[in-house]
């Protein structure tokens, strides 16, 4: 069994056993990871140990843990042959990023830290932008003045956001950009650094084209673990309803776990490419709703119009929603979800993934939605477990 099929909530019991289940011999190579906290950050990293890199990863100085994806593959500095190595940084930090770059020395840098939310990306543009768009600029220009051009390849995580207003449907690695965020433009920005340094300076760089890609460790405030957190509160008693913003938009979206691994071949070819990465399929905010109620034994419809539309309860099975009772209006719209300028709709297509890499998404969306409503079902529970004998919620939403 690998390590990445082990459900991450075994590996708080059994630490120590899934250490010794690592590969005890390196194979030899180095890898740099920016956001190594965030949610492709911590499958990159299993994916890596399993593989047996040693794996560095910049994590930002917090005033509360922020490893909590993570924490169960750390491993004690002060133990022998650790393999996994945090170091503190940030990418608006170029000094802080060329000293780690130098001391490190990686064969591989996979640029996955950002200001990741397209909606506070309106909120905080200019942050966004240095995050986003500078600190890729950042880290290339650390590898180009230390001279590793030649040892060193570069993974940037490029977006489907880039597409923005589509030119073409669906999109592939052809389809012309039209960004509608602070946050696609500042990936604009950072798409065309790194294929100017491949193209500039001979380096191995190449971007990932991720469609929307989700999992139980999706940050909380994306629309998918929006949906699978609050419906599971709602079924439990712990909160009344969901409120959301444009549910008519579509995505495309896969499982962390499928697009990780694309992002470790595309840096095992040859020659560097980008590619699109992508299941092929649309779905719509409103259906995912749908998918979680049904996972929670609800029957959700939809009624009335624009702000007015609310989903409703028209029917439930099994015991696992005992605090609803059907005609409960759990889902609401609030504009304050709308974003200045919206992405309806995005579609890609993965052919040149599969046909050149032998790249196949495993996980459908709805079996990952599945996954996502269990582990949220049962961190509900638990929270509602401790709210009954009066005690207060942990802090980790890990599920
Ligand atoms: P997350 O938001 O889960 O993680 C972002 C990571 O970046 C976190 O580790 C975060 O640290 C870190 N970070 C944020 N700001 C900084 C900074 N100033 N300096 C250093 N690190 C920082 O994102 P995902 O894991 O979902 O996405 C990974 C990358 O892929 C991102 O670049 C995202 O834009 C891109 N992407 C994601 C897609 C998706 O559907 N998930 C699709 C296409 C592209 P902390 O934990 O401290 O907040
Ligand atoms: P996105 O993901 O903007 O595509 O960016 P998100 O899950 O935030 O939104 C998807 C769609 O759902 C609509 N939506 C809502 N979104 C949120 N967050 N909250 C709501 O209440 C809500 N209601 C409706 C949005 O308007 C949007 O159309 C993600 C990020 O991971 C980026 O970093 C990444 O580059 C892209 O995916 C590909």
């Amino acid at each position: 069994i690998g390590v990445t099929e082990i459900p991450s909530c075994l590996y708080q019991t059994y630490r120590s056993k899934v250490l010794m289940m690592l590969p005890s011999h390196a194979n030899g190579k180095v890898a740099l990871i920016t956001g190594i906290t965030g949610q492709d950050g911590s499958y990159l990293a299993e994916f890596l140990l399993e593989k047996g890199y040693e794996v560095h990863g910049i994590k930002r100085r917090a005033s509360l843990f922020n490893t909590q994806r993570i924490d169960h593959i750390y491993e004690d500095p002060h133990v022998d042959n650790a393999r996994l190595k945090l170091h503190y940084g940030d990418l608006t930090d170029a000094s802080n990023l060329t000293r780690l770059i130098q001391d490190i020395q990686p064969d591989e840098v996979y640029n996955l830290g950002a200001q990741s939310h397209v909606a506070v990306s309106f909120e905080a543009p200019e942050y966004t932008s240095d995050v986003d768009a500078v600190g890729t600029l950042r880290l290339l220009e650390a590898i180009r003045f230390l001279k590793l051009t030649d040892k060193t390849r570069f993974y940037q995580a490029s977006t489907s956001e880039l597409y923005g207003r589509v030119q073409e449907i669906p999109q592939r690695e052809t389809t012309p950009f039209y960004p509608r965020s602070p946050y696609a433009v500042a990936k604009l920005y950072a798409y065309w650094m790194t294929v100017n340094y491949r193209e500039a300076y001979g380096m191995y760089a190449c971007n990932g084209i991720l469609f929307n890609h989700e999992s139980p460790r999706r940050g909380e405030t994306f629309v998918t673990r929006k949906i699978t957190r609050g419906l599971a509160n709602v079924a439990l008693g712990l909160d009344r309803c969901i409120y959301m913003g444009n549910i008519d938009s579509l995505r495309d979206w896969g499982h962390a776990k499928d697009y990780v691994r694309m992002q470790w071949m595309m840096l095992q070819q040859e020659v560097p490419e980008d590619f699109v990465i992508a299941t092929g399929v649309q779905h719509s905010v409103r259906e995912f709703i749908a998918w979680a109620g049904q996972d929670l034994g609800l029957t959700i419809e939809f009624k009335g119009e624009g702000v007015d539309e609310v989903g409703i309860v028209t029917k439930i099975e099994g015991d696992l929603a005992p605090a609803i009772a059907v005609g409960d209006v759990i889902v609401r719209i609030d504009p304050r979800y709308f974003r200045p300028s919206e992405v309806e709709t995005l579609l890609g297509d993965p052919t040149k993934a599969k046909e050149r890499l032998g790249w196949v998404p495993e996980i459908s969306a709805r079996e990952m939605c599945s996954e996502m409503v269990a582990a949220d079902h049962k961190f509900a529970r638990r929270h509602a477990l401790l709210k009954e004998h009066g005690l207060d919620l942990p802090v980790s939403l890990e599920g």
